[in-house]
């Protein structure tokens, strides 16, 4: 008996090991499988991501097999091929740049698969016919609210030139393209302002790091007012060098950055960054109730987006609303 448990431990320590797919334990039992690929493990928003999708599936009763493809779009293209072989109710499916889908999309159409985009967007002259629902933050409203708070504080702070630094997301990916845009599109026009540099940081905690370096080392420390990171992983890598240089966050150079991670939430209220924008990555719930509608032959909303804000050190952050994930 205690030798047969000790079989099934080593299988499934051998299954997480080989990084297989968690598959559901029985998926005849499951009324409803739901295929996820997810793009990665890069940064604490996607880690809670995942955990949000797992948990509502849980809680809705539903067979989840998650794939996780390690920043590869190749994997994603291979796990959404797994799901169509499987012939999984639902296909939902985070993409980790917008173009280069319309192959692997297009079989899951002909294999009448419903698609469900979660987080990402997909770029297609043809994406309308590739997926059924979406459901994500507005991208283009955050990049929005990072310039906004950027001219309330030059108005407050009575900044007359302000040189920005961007850190940037990965490349050919919906926030990073809209993040972007939203911020370039609030402040121009404002003579106050001007973006110096844009880099990409490919959202990575660790390329944050490298991004200010490159940055201090080109424009040294008195040569930028601020940075604009679009997300906390890259924001918190940029401010330990900061303090590594003896500059002062928040103060020297002020630091504008997006997700609302705890850590990043409490560097806000310890005065080491100055504007926080919320991207929620509890996404699973309104997830699971898409599928759960659709499988029930009711119509679902084309988009989603949940409701975001912001917090600042213009704001009260002593209020309890304040608070990371
Ligand atoms: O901001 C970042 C993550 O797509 C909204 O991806 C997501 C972004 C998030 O790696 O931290």
């Amino acid at each position: 008996m205690r030798k047969c448990a000790m079989m099934v431990l080593m299988a499934v320590l051998l299954g997480i090991l080989c990084g297989c797919a968690a598959k559901p334990a029985d998926p005849e039992s499951h009324a409803v499988v739901v295929g996820f690929s997810q793009l990665g493990a890069e940064s604490s928003w996607r880690i809670a991501n995942t955990k949000s999708v797992e948990a509502a599936a849980r809680e809705y009763g539903f067979g989840l097999m998650t794939e996780n493809a390690n920043q590869k779009q190749e994997k994603q293209i291979d796990a959404i091929r797994s799901f169509i072989a499987y012939q999984v109710d639902v296909i939902v499916f985070s993409p980790i740049v917008e173009t280069g889908w319309d192959n692997v999309l297009n079989e899951a159409k002909q294999a009448d698969i419903p698609v469900i985009l979660v987080d990402r967007m997909i770029a297609s002259e043809n994406a309308d016919a590739l997926y059924t629902a979406y459901i994500g933050a507005d991208f283009y409203a955050e990049g929005c609210r990072a310039g906004e708070y950027l001219i309330r504080k030059a108005d407050h702070d009575h900044l007359e030139h302000v040189r920005i630094a961007e850190i940037s997301g990965t490349p050919d990916s919906t926030p990073m393209r809209d993040r972007q845009r939203g911020f370039l599109d609030t402040i121009q026009g404002d003579s106050r302002f001007e973006v110096i540099d844009s880099i990409s940081g490919d959202f990575l905690r660790s390329k944050g790091e490298e991004c200010m370096t490159f940055l201090l080392g080109k424009y040294g420390r008195d040569g930028i007012d601020a940075v604009y990171s679009h997300n906390d992983s890259m924001t918190l890598g940029a401010l330990s060098v900061l303090e590594r240089n003896g500059i002062e966050p928040a103060r020297d150079i002020l630091l504008i950055t997006v997700d609302g991670e705890k850590e990043a939430v409490d560097a806000l209220k310890a005065g080491k960054i100055n504007c926080v924008v919320q991207c929620t990555p509890d996404l699973g719930d309104e997830v699971m109730q898409l599928v759960q509608d659709l499988k029930a032959g009711k119509e679902i909303p084309r988009v989603t987006h949940p409701k975001e804000g912001a917090f600042s050190d213009l704001d009260d952050l002593t209020d309890p609303s304040v608070e990371g994930f």
